[in-house]
């Protein structure tokens, strides 16, 4: 990747900026030392996790909330996360924001990204593209994740303020609850609530929140209607508020650097283990096979055994 196309996307080309996502998404990335300039410029943008059970109304809300947040003159990037599957999220993603009829306005930027399987797939993926976004000049970053399972619960803790959107019916809001999906949530949108049992849903998701009140700071819960935009002035209000009450006590800054500090560590993890991976045999020797053989070495000692002579070989490596 060029210098030249980085400074494109930099200054808000979105033919640039969709190349180089292209590049992180497949795994390959950009050179570190061009992600240290991108990591510099990052960190102005707000970024917000959208969340929840399939069939929500999550894109619905997203093309409404991009609509808001024009209306407030901001930049806004979308990055709908699909960690399930390598085709569905984006196409949807791109009907909603279609009929939103937002597509050709240049300060909005819409990108999907899929899981293609490799190592560290989306985990890492996600992360860097969100920084590239936030150092392109955007001022809120809006990722879209689908379904209610742990990689969901790991890409919204990569944003700011994680928006959870429930509907009413069909047991969504049981089902967000056990997975513990309400614990990660800072606003709560029960959506559809032009439908009946919305209110219902809503005094579920405020029980369920007040046995799990601790010491953290309980999340707002709003009535949305994706369709109409109804509740969504609210909704970003609600969000736009968290994320400045968090900037004036410290938490937004904390929460930040606690992201990168596990990104950094998974990283290295990811590193470690492609390094094994690329010369299995140099670790995997004959004396550790035999043992797997034989049965005199369980796989989980043996596995204990080739981390420790790759880490001690990469520490007589370095110069
Ligand atoms: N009645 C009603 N329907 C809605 C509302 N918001 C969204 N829908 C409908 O719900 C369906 C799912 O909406 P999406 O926005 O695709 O939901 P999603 O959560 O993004 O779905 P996945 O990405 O597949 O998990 C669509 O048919 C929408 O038209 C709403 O406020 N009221
Ligand atoms: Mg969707």
């Amino acid at each position: 990747v060029s210098e030249r196309l980085l400074a494109c996307a930099l200054a808000g080309d979105s033919a640039a900026l969709a190349r180089l996502l292209s590049e992180i998404e497949r795994g390959g990335g950009i050179a570190p030392a061009l992600m240290d300039e991108v990591f510099a410029r990052s960190g102005r943008a707000e970024v917000i996790g959208v969340t929840g059970p399939p069939g929500a109304g999550k894109s619905t809300l997203v093309a409404a909330l991009i609509a808001e947040l024009r209306r407030r003159g901001k930049r806004v990037a979308v990055l709908a996360v699909d960690p399930s599957s390598p085709l569905t999220g984006g196409a949807i993603l791109g009907d909603r924001v279609r009929m939103a009829a937002i597509s050709t306005d240049p300060d909005v930027f819409v990108r999907s990204m899929a899981s293609r399987g490799e190592l560290g797939g989306l985990a890492l993926a996600a992360p860097a593209a969100i920084r590239l976004l936030d150092a392109s000049g955007m001022d809120v970053v809006l990722v879209e994740t689908v379904g209610v399972g742990q990689n969901e619960v790991a890409i919204a803790a990569c944003a700011d303020c994680v928006v959870l959107v429930l509907a009413p019916g069909a047991g969504d809001g049981v089902q967000a609850m056990k997975a513990g999906v309400l614990e990660i949530a800072d606003v709560i949108a029960v959506n559809k609530a032009d439908l009946p049992g919305a209110e219902q849903a809503r005094a579920d998701v405020a029980a369920a929140l007040r046995l799990g009140a601790g010491a953290r700071r309980v999340p707002t819960v709003l009535l949305t209607v994706a369709e109409s935009g109804k509740g969504v002035a609210e909704l970003a209000e609600a969000f736009e508020r968290r994320v400045a009450s968090q900037r004036e006590d410290g938490q937004l800054a904390e929460r930040r650097l606690e992201r990168l500090r596990r990104e950094a560590l998974e990283r290295a993890g990811w590193v470690v283990r492609r390094r094994i991976l690329e010369h299995p045999e140099r670790w995997l020797d004959a004396a550790l096979l035999a043992g797997l053989a034989e049965r005199t070495r369980d796989p989980a000692s043996v596995g204990e055994a080739i981390a420790d002579r790759a880490l001690a070989a990469a520490a007589d490596e370095r110069p």
